[in-house]
This record gives C-alpha cells, structure tokens and sequence, in this order.
C-alpha cells in the first residue's frame, strides 16, 4: 500500500484535476509517457450531484458508484486506464467514501436519483441506516470541533452526510467500489477526506483489496505486492487530536507540513541554507510514508489551512517545484490546474456544461483555459531530473549561510537554486564525470545540443555556476541523461 506500483525509472505523479478521460488517454501516449513521469491522479470518476454552475467540488458529492461524470463513462475509463498502463503511466483514483451529498435532491451525473434529507441513495443503494447520524455527539450534526476526534470522524463535514464505515453493508460497498476499479487496472487510490474515517475502518476496507494480475495492466506484482498504492488525504498542520501518524500504518499520507515548509521557505520565512537534511529532519514523515506536493486543488484555492505557492507565482512555483523534484525525499505529485480566478469556478466547459478539452501549443505548453503545470519545461525537466537520480543519495551540499544552495545526487544529478535576490557565482562540486551538460531548466536536450544553457564539468567534478539574482528561473540543473 505504501508502493505507487510505477516503472522503475518513473518517480513522480500529476494530479490532472478535472480532466476529461480520453484527454487523459491522449496525455499518457503523447506527454506523460515520454517524459517520464510515474502516474496520474484523476478526479473522482463516480456519479455526482450536477450543482448549479458545475462548480469542481461537486465531484466530492456522490450519488452512487457508477462510473458516469462530466470527465466520461465506463468505457471512456476503461480505455484511459489501459491506453496509459500500456506506455508506463499508472491511474491513481481520488475516491469519495466518507459522505455522500450534503444537500438537496434529484439526478446525479449517471442517471440515479438522490435525496438528501432522508438519506436515499438508490443507485448504490444506501440509506438512513447507512449513515453515523447516531454516532455523531455535535450540536447541529456538523463537525464544529476539530479537537474532537469523535465529531470528526463521525458528524457531517460541511453538511456532508456522513456515511457509517463501521456496518459490515458499507464496507462492502466500499469494497465493491474500489474493486471493481482495480479490476479495470487502477494502480492505487487517493482516499478522499481519511482523516473523517477511523482508521480501523479503513484498515477492515483496505484488507480486501487486491490490483488487476491482468497482463494488459503490466505491472510486474512480483516485485511490487498486489495491495493498491493508497494515499489517505489526511491534513495534519499539528495542533489537532489527529495526526498524519494515526493512518501511516495504513498507507501513504499527504504532508501537508512539507506544503507549509515549502511556503515559508521560497517566501524566505526560512532558509535554504538549512535544508541539507529535508524529509524527516525537518520533521515530516518517513520516506516511504509521504505523498509530497507545493500545493493541491484544496490550498491552491485558500481551503485547508496555509497559504501556498501556486501557478498564480510562476516564478516562485517553478524554483519551489525544482527545489521538491531535485530532493530525494518522498514520493511527489505536481498539480495541474486549470486558469481560475474564484474559488467554485469549475473547469474550463462549453454553454452546456461539458468539459472541454485543453489544448496544446507548439511549445508544448496548453491552451484553452488550462495551465497544465506539468508541461512547463522547468517542471517536466525536474521530473527527469528526479527519475535519472532516483536512488542516489544527496552530497556535496553547499549554501551561502542563506538563499543560495546547491547540492548533488551522487554521481548522477546536480542542482544549484538562488533565491537571494543577488547573483551567485561559485565553482561548485557537481560529482558528475567531466564534460558538458544542458541545463535542463533553461533548455532541452535536442538533436546532441541544447536549447538552454551549457554547463562544463571539469576533470575533478566541479563547474563554475553563475545565476543572476533576477533570473526568471534562478536555478542551474543537470544530470546523466543530459550530458551532451
Ligand atoms: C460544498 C460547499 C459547502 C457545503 C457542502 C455541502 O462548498 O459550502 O456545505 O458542499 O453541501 C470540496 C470543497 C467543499 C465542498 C465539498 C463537497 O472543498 O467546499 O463543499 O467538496 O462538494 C477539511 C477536510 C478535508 C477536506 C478539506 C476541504 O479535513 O478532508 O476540509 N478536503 C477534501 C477534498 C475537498 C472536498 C472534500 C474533502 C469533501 O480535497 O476538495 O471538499 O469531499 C483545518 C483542518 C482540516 C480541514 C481544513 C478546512 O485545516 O485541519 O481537516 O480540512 O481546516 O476546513
Ligand atoms: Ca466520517
């Protein structure tokens, strides 16, 4: 549960939030597999409530488990899921369980009905027994007090009405749900809001699981295990009766603290100059036991506590996303948004309300109202970057005492990042073997040249790195795979 069953060479993923599954499809054949990168979380793919305005989060409102929203149907997924497994790249589902809508009647996405106030659910079916009413001790059903971690697991999140994991009847719908997910060869989940569950109710769901052996799916199981990759969404900034830890026996856990320490950082709250033991040194989880991002859908609109650094600060986000892939720590994700300027503002849609899909420029950037941080050239670089140091240790870390660092992956990768505000200009240990280097976050490698700068390594390892205080992209990086 703690392994996102990738290829070997492919140690990062994208949340492509909102997206469309054949658009999906089309980006694993023509972008995400090439590039490298490791796998993709989706939106959750079940029947929704269709809210006035289509707003995003009405995906986070179930009505049933049938496979029908604005992103497709069960064919348009199954296609997606296979299209993707076949060039390397894994589906990751971001699935609903704790609730199910938290207001109002009528049709979902797929056809069935629902009705809130009595709790009516035909198309999975649920019903009144379904639900923690009884279980839930607040005042107004709602969680209204997070230092409460019975109100939190049991009452409504937002109005959300609160589905009772602990009957056998729901976990075995659960179950069913996520089975048969597996079974059209999705590699793990994102469990939407685990924090609300009690973990023990997740460990009795998880227990039944198992990932496709279907060949078609490629993985390799007898490496990786059949248990899915399982990211429980659990926010933890500290101060509250829950912890990240409650469910790390469970799964990996998002951190949101490396959200907030990223933040401070790049915003010089704090000091690159300190870095040189990130991960557990600085208090976040374990390895192995962490999904790591700058920012989610969530934060990089104001919800879920912190402030973040998003796409809105391209270049701050840039140095933040270079800083995150060039680290061996963890396993990340890179958000991939869609342009927007109010907080419900759903996805880019035609009068009708039907997702429509991005489009890509000739410089591989997108179009249509998406911003598709994954193909910024500094962004997928760095994803290339981590996949060709994958496995080396991080040395030879140098600072100013400040904002300026740079470091090494042993013998396969090296970073320098000045975010000073001054130039930095310093003959550095890249423990690379001499020759040149195309610095892959002002150019690509093409052709045996390279479109952005050239960096010498020299007979001892070292290279004379320059980076203009002003750079619009204050960072040098190279590796193995770009030597020219
Ligand atoms: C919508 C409306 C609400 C309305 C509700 C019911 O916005 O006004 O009451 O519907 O009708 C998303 C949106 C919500 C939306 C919901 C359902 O963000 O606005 O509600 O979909 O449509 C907590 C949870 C955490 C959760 C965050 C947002 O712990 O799990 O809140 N994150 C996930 C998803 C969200 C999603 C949901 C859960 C629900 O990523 O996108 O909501 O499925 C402190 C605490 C945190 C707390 C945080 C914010 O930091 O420590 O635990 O996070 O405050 O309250
Ligand atoms: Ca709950």
């Amino acid at each position: 549960q703690f392994d996102p069953h990738n290829d070997p060479d492919r140690q990062a993923m994208v949340h492509l939030f909102e997206w469309k599954w054949n658009d999906i499809a089309a980006e694993c054949e023509r972008f995400l597999g090439p590039k490298g990168y490791a796998g993709v979380q989706i939106s959750p793919p079940h029947e929704c409530i269709q809210q006035y305005g289509r707003p995003w989060w009405e995906r986070y409102q179930p009505v049933s488990y049938k496979l029908v929203s604005r992103s497709g149907n069960e064919d348009d997924f199954k296609d997606m899921v296979q299209r993707c497994n076949a060039v390397g790249v894994r589906i990751y589902v971001d699935v609903v369980v704790n609730h199910m809508t938290g207001g109002g009647s009528g049709q979902g996405t797929g056809g069935s009905s629902y009705d809130t106030n009595s709790e009516s659910y035909p198309g999975v079916p649920y019903g009144r027994n379904d639900f923690n009413d009884n279980n839930c001790h607040s005042g107004d059903g709602n969680i209204d007090n997070y230092q409460d971690a019975n109100q939190v697991r049991n009452c409504r999140l937002s109005g959300l009405r609160d589905l009772n994991q602990g009957t056998s009847y729901v976990r075995g719908k659960i179950q069913e749900y996520f089975n048969h997910l597996l079974s059209l060869g999705v590699a793990g989940f994102r469990v939407d809001a685990a924090k609300h569950m009690w973990p023990g109710d997740l460990q009795a769901i998880f227990s039944g699981l198992q990932v496709s052996s279907d060949p078609v799916h490629r993985f390799n199981l007898s490496v990786s295990g059949s248990n899915p990759f399982i990211v429980q969404e659990v926010i933890d900034h500290g101060g509250e009766p829950i912890k990240n830890t409650d469910y790390t026996g469970l799964g990996r856990v998002t951190e949101f603290h490396h959200c907030d320490h990223i933040n401070n950082l790049f915003r010089k709250r704090d000091k690159l100059a300190y870095t040189s033991n990130w991960g557990t040194g600085w208090g976040m989880l374990p390895d192995d036991q962490a999904l790591v991002f700058v920012d989610n859908h969530d934060n990089q609109r104001g919800d879920g506590g912190g402030s973040v650094i998003t796409y809105k600060e391209a270049r701050l986000y840039k140095m933040a996303q270079a800083f995150v892939m060039a680290q061996p720590y963890a396993f990340p994700r890179i958000m991939s948004s869609y342009a927007f300027d109010s907080h419900d503002q759903g996805p880019p849609q035609d009068g009708s309300g039907h997702i429509t899909s991005p489009t890509i420029n000739a410089d591989d950037s997108c179009g249509g109202g998406w911003v598709c941080e994954h193909r910024w050239r500094q962004i997928y670089n760095m994803v290339g970057f981590r996949n060709a140091a994958h496995g080396a240790a991080m040395s030879n870390f140098w600072s100013n005492g400040d904002q300026q660092i740079a470091f090494a992956r042993s013998g396969k990768a090296f970073i320098a990042i000045n975010n000073q505000g001054y130039d930095l200009n310093q003959n550095l240990q890249t423990t690379l073997s001499a020759g040149s280097y195309c610095d892959v976050i002002s150019g690509n490698k093409e052709n045996g040249g390279c479109t952005g700068k050239t960096i010498t390594v020299g007979g001892d390892g070292r290279a004379y790195i320059s980076i203009g205080g002003s750079d619009e992209d204050p960072m040098v990086a190279i590796h193995v795979n770009a030597k020219l």
